[in-house]
């Protein structure tokens, strides 16, 4: 069985996140996804649709990444020069490069959002805040904008159906409700700080809205 989610490890991943010269890591910007997948799986079957498109966008970053031109896929500064550099992203529309590593990771990157603002609600919560609430106002404060109605709908079916507060704290396996809290509080900034570095580098590039 695969190890148990936490919270802990999830923070160190995001850690190992940047270089120093404030590099993203895809390695363990994967990694940390993969930490995140594992979480959902344990919140049920509603988030399974969730979580299989997690990891297929996971998986298409790691055979890049694995590949033969991997060493251009260390960070996403690389891979995005990489790619632009050799015409093999799709950027306009949907052409002959629909996997392309810049549109994968931007899909990955959009819900990052979507984790942050949903974490720091949880972080800020009180006791008889929904947790179905939260993530909805964090999904369309975020990935909604760039879903479609079906999409949007189905999403809205999952958060219905998850779990309650207490289950989310608990599953987030690091110690009581203020243990937890704290972690989240040395959590957010690094995935904070990861997002807005991708951000903006694919502000700079123009790479925003990559069909
Ligand atoms: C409780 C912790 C969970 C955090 C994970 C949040 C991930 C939310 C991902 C929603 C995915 C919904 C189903 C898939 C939709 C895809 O169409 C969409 N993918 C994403 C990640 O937004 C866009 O990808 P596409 O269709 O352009 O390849």
């Amino acid at each position: 069985m695969a190890e148990a989610f936490s919270l802990q490890k999830v923070l160190e991943t995001f850690r190992s996140c940047l270089s120093e010269e404030k590099e993203v890591y895809i390695k363990y910007y994967l990694a940390g996804w993969q930490e995140l997948v594992s979480f959902m799986n344990t919140l049920g079957n509603v988030f399974s649709f969730i979580s299989k498109d997690v990891v297929s966008k996971v998986q298409i970053l790691e055979n890049l990444l694995t590949g033969e031109n991997g060493s251009h896929y260390v960070t996403v500064q690389s891979m995005v020069k990489y790619e632009l550099e050799n015409n093999l992203v799709d950027i306009t529309k949907r052409g002959n490069h629909i996997e392309s590593g810049c549109r994968t990771l931007l899909r990955l990157h959009r819900a990052l959002r979507w984790l942050e603002l949903f974490l720091d609600s949880l972080r800020t919560s009180k006791e008889d805040d929904k947790t179905s609430v939260m993530c909805c106002d964090a999904y369309n404060e975020s990935l909604a904008q760039h879903h479609p109605w079906l999409i949007r709908k189905a999403v809205g079916v999952a958060f219905c159906a998850i779990p309650g507060r207490d289950t989310f704290f608990q599953v987030m396996n690091a110690g009581d409700e203020t243990q937890v809290v704290a972690l989240l509080g040395e959590s957010l900034p690094l995935i904070s700080e990861v997002y807005q570095i991708t951000e903006d580098l694919y502000a700079k590039n123009n790479l925003l809205e990559l069909p």
